[in-house]
C-alpha cells in the first residue's frame, strides 16, 4: 500500500516552487517578528480543515509592538533532523508539550526539516490582558524568519499562504494595519491569503477588557468545527460575514467610525450566536463579559462612540477614537489601551 501524500506538504512545495532548493547546504539563521491581530470581521469555520481554508473572508487590525519575535538556527551538518530545541520567553519547551509538537509538525511540512535541525527561540510580547492569541503572530513570525534565513524571497502574499497552514488567523499577521484574508475559491488553497489595506486610522484605540485569561474549555479550532457541523444557524453566517466585510471596507474608505464599530460588534455577536446555537452549546461569555457589554451600550446611549468585539473567549476588545478615551477610561477603570497606528 502506498502512503497518501500529505496535501499540506504538496501545498508547501507548490508555494516554495524553485525557492526550496536554495540555501540548503549552508547553515541558516535569522530573526523576525510579527504582530497579533484582532478581527473586525471574524474567521469562523473551515471549508477545508486540512489546508485551513475558511468559509468566509475576514478583516483585521494588527497591533504593532505586540506579537512574537522568533530567532531561528538551522544546521544541515547534524545527525538529527526537524525541530530539536524550542524556547518560549527564554524557557525550554519539552518535546512532549503540545506547543512543541504543533510547531514541529508545522516545520515538518518544509523540505528543510528532512535535511537538518531547527533550533528556535521565540518571545511573545502579548499583553496578558484579554488573552490575545499568540498563535497568529507566532506562525507569521516563523514563516517570516524562514523566508529570510533560507533566502526564499517569497512575497508577503506567499508568506501569508504558508502562515495560514499553521493557524488561519496567522495569514493576517504578516501585515501592520488593516488586512483582509481572502477566503479564496480554489480547492488547492493557493488563492486563500491575506493582503494589506492602505487605510490608516491614527485616532483608533483598542481597549483590552480582561475578564478571564485562563485556559478556555474549548479551543477555537474545535469550537468552529463543531459550529460548522452541528449548528442550524450557521448557514446564515457566511452571508452575514460577506455583508460585514463590504460594509467595513466602505467604512475604512470613508473613515466612518460609527459604521466601523457597529459592524464589528454586530459581526462578533453574530459569530457568538452561531456558537450558542450549537449542541452542546459553546458559550465563552461570563457574567462580567455581559456586564462589560452593558457598560458599552450605556456609554453609547450617553453619546460615547465605543463598540466592542470578542473572540473565542470571555474578554472584550473595545474600539473607540482618541477623543472618547477619557470617557471610556472612566467607565472601565483599569484598561490596557493600544494604538494600532501610533507610529503611523
Ligand atoms: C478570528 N478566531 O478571525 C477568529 C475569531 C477566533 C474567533 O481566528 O484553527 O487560531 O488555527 O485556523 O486562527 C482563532 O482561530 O484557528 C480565530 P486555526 P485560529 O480571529
Amino acid at each position: 500500500m502506498t502512503a497518501t501524500p500529505d496535501p499540506r506538504k504538496q501545498f508547501v512545495r507548490q508555494v516554495l516552487n524553485q525557492a526550496q532548493t536554495l540555501g540548503l547546504s549552508q547553515p541558516a539563521e535569522g530573526e523576525a517578528d510579527a504582530p497579533v491581530n484582532i478581527a473586525l470581521c471574524k474567521y469562523w469555520g473551515k471549508r477545508d480543515p486540512v489546508l485551513n481554508l475558511p468559509v468566509n473572508s475576514s478583516l483585521s487590525i494588527s497591533l504593532p509592538g505586540f506579537g512574537t519575535t522568533t530567532r531561528l538556527l538551522w544546521r544541515p551538518d547534524s545527525d538529527v533532523t526537524g525541530l530539536q530545541r524550542l524556547t518560549l520567553n527564554g524557557t525550554p519547551i519539552s518535546p512532549e508539550d503540545p506547543v512543541f509538537q504543533r510547531l514541529a509538525a508545522f516545520l515538518a511540512l518544509f523540505p528543510a526539516a528532512d535535511q537538518g535541525r531547527f533550533d528556535i527561540d521565540t518571545h511573545n510580547q502579548v499583553p496578558t490582558a484579554a488573552g490575545l492569541a499568540s498563535s497568529a503572530s507566532g506562525f507569521a513570525a516563523l514563516v517570516k524568519v524562514m523566508n529570510q534565513a533560507f533566502g526564499w524571497e517569497l512575497s508577503q502574499e506567499k508568506c501569508s499562504l504558508l502562515a495560514r497552514l499553521g493557524s488561519g488567523s496567522a495569514s493576517r499577521s504578516l501585515y501592520d494595519g488593516f488586512a483582509i484574508w481572502h477566503q479564496g475559491l480554489r480547492a488547492d488553497g493557493l488563492d486563500s491569503y491575506a493582503t494589506a489595506l492602505p487605510q490608516v486610522w491614527p485616532s483608533l484605540c483598542v481597549g483590552l477588557v480582561e475578564v478571564d485569561t485562563s485556559q478556555k474549555s474549548i479551543g477555537s479550532t474545535a469550537g468552529m468545527q463543531q459550529t460548522v457541523s452541528d449548528c442550524d444557524l450557521y448557514q446564515a453566517w457566511p452571508k452575514q460575514a460577506q455583508k460585514a466585510l463590504s460594509t467595513l471596507q466602505l467604512a475604512l474608505e470613508t473613515q466612518d467610525f460609527a459604521t466601523l464599530g457597529k459592524t464589528a460588534e454586530h459581526n462578533a455577536l453574530s459569530m457568538h450566536a452561531t456558537m450558542i446555537a450549537t449542541w452542546p452549546p459553546i458559550l465563552y461569555w461570563q457574567p462580567q463579559s455581559v456586564a462589560a457589554m452593558q457598560t458599552v451600550w450605556q456609554l453609547r446611549a450617553d453619546g460615547v462612540g465605543v463598540y466592542f468585539t470578542m473572540d473565542a473567549g470571555p474578554n472584550l476588545k473595545l474600539l473607540f477614537e482618541e477623543q472618547d478615551r477619557p470617557a471610556v477610561e472612566q467607565a472601565f477603570g483599569n484598561l490596557t489601551i493600544l494604538r494600532p497606528f501610533a507610529r503611523a
